[in-house]
């Protein structure tokens, strides 16, 4: 429901969900009839209500994240109007069970799901229980009733490929292309990641890091170029490229066996190192995701993040010298961040003025160990506010909402200007920037920066004493873009 949904209008990329995708050519594998209802393009759930009806299934698999709880939740019941056994599965799910149980799921799948939905779907055939199976929870007379974990795939290269041919492939590729004028797809190559970020969620695979080989990879690139006439691929993975040896056979065979493709994926920017980066942009490289999220040292190293800002520089710089569009994801708000902080990122994003970003207010996802950090100042979950996500706080951070909103302000202005360079002159656009500066320190900071309102009571004292920092911000334009 991309389309009605302002959050994931502005922000989904349109792909078809890999791993329901995968599941489905998995179970299908497996001997089960399987049918995928893809809400990406629909605009409520009447056609999933008709589709229920006519395929009568035995059972219903949703795929949950926390920002499409309310709509899971409505599926389940459906699902259980139409007769088939609800299951839940994904990141969101298996991280608060219990929710999704009370809300109208019967199960939900936790860990790997392949053949953990194989296994249900076999036995709510034969009509055998289904709880208490390896890697389920399900809600029983008295509580819930967990299974065993169940073990990983030995082996990715075994998965059989995504079954395409049941979402509108043709739809996505003709919006890409009417977009782009690319005909765009999106694969995985890996599934996990060993890094340790403490604001991201990993219920699924955890720490653990599997991906297949590049033989296998090529294999899929091929089939999507030969069934699909894809020209442009995203790599999904959570981070790219994380084994050298790994990436650079991948890299050879793109070359040698003449693959013709342009590709984006999600890097870190200790992990892509200059030479690495070349051969990637040989290889038909043409824009990275980096996760840049603060310019404050201070600030990654609170994070986990596990990245220094001299790696943030050589890579960006690289990329740009490479001639790769970088895209920068940016957060603001997380626990600790002072004004100082902030700046120091906004200082960091002028001085590369990256092609693409988002500058968000901290996500705490349940069963991360952010969210644990601010557990007890959550703000009530509306639905405004988890639509926003992204632009809304869901917590007590260290100032009002409003204060970040004005920062986000700055850099959309910033970027804006940047952008500006060449239709205005140099001189007005300096103005601009140092207008905007001295609005920040004289009037917007010291009227939005109060504590939140929650430490305002007493007994509470979740902000730190704040006070007006009064830091020294550059008075010249915005550097040129190399
Ligand atoms: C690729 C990706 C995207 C792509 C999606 C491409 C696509 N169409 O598939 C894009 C860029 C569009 C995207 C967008 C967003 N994403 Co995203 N994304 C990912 C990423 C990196 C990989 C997803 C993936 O394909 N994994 C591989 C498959 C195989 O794993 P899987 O999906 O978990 O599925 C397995 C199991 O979970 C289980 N399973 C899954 N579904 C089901 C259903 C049933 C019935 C069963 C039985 C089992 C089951 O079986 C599957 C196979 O083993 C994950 C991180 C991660 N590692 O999962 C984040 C992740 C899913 N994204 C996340 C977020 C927050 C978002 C955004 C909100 C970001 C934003 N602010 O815009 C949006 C939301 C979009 C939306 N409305 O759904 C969070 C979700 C956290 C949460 N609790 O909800 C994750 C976990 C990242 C993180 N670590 O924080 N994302
Ligand atoms: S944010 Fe990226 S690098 Fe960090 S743990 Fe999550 S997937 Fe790994």
């Amino acid at each position: 429901m991309a389309k009605r949904d302002p959050m994931e209008r502005k922000f989904v990329e349109l792909y078809p969900s890999l791993g329901i995708l995968q599941l489905a050519s998995f179970l299908r594998l497996g001997g089960v009839d399987v049918e995928v209802e893809d809400l990406t393009f629909a605009h409520d759930l009447r056609g999933l209500t008709r589709h229920l009806q006519m395929f009568a299934p035995e059972l219903l698999g949703v795929h949950t994240k926390s920002l499409t709880i309310r709509r899971s939740l409505q599926i389940a019941k459906l699902a259980k109007n139409a007769g088939a056994l609800p299951v839940a599965g994904g990141p969101d799910s298996a991280s608060r069970p219990e929710v999704y149980l009370r809300g109208g799921f019967d199960v939900v799948v936790y860990g790997e799901g392949e053949c953990t939905l194989l296994d249900l779907a076999r036995r709510r055939s034969r009509g055998e229980p289904v709880a208490a199976r390896p890697g389920t929870i399900a809600r029983g007379p008295e509580g819930t009733i967990r299974g065993p974990p169940r073990p990983f795939l030995r082996d990715l290269d075994e998965l059989p490929l995504p079954a395409w041919d049941l979402v509108d492939m043709e739809r996505y590729l003709h919006h890409w292309q009417r977009r782009t004028g690319e005909r765009r797809a999106a694969l995985l190559t890996s599934r996990g990641c060993p890094f340790d970020c403490s604001w991201c969620s990993k219920p699924t695979f955890g720490r653990s890091f599997r991906q297949q080989t590049p033989a296998r990879v090529v294999q899929e690139l091929r089939a999507l170029q030969e069934r699909y006439h894809v020209d442009y691929v995203r790599f999904c993975d959570d981070v790219f490229g994380i084994q050298r040896a790994w990436i650079e056979e991948l890299l050879d065979r793109m070359v040698t066996e003449k693959l013709g493709l342009h590709f984006e994926c999600l890097a870190r920017v200790d992990l892509l190192k200059p030479d690495l980066l070349r051969r990637m942009r040989e290889a038909g490289l043409a824009r990275v995701y980096v996760g840049v999220e603060s310019g404050s040292q201070k600030m990654l190293d609170l994070m986990n993040r596990g990245t220094r800002l001299e790696q943030v520089e050589r890579t960006a710089a690289a990329l740009r010298a490479e001639g790769v569009r970088q895209f920068w994801f940016l957060m603001l708000g997380y626990p600790g961040e002072t004004l100082e902080d902030i700046e120091a990122t906004l200082q960091l994003f002028r001085r590369f003025s990256p092609e693409e970003y988002s500058v968000s207010l901290a996500v705490p996802l349940p069963g991360t160990r952010f969210y644990d950090l601010v557990r007890d100042r959550l703000r009530g979950e509306t639905r405004r506010a988890a639509r926003s996500a992204g632009r809304t706080l869901l917590f007590e951070a260290p100032y009002p909402q409003a204060l970040y909103r004005w920062q986000q302000a700055r850099f959309e202005l910033d970027a804006a200007l940047v952008k500006a360079r060449g239709k205005i002159s140099e001189e007005l656009l300096g103005e601009v920037a140092r207008l905007a500066d001295r609005l920040d320190r004289g009037v917007a900071r010291p009227i939005l920066v109060r504590p939140p309102s929650k430490a305002r009571r007493p007994g509470k004292s979740w902000a730190p004493r704040l006070k007006i920092p009064t830091i020294p911000l550059p008075r010249r334009p915005l550097p040129p873009v190399p």
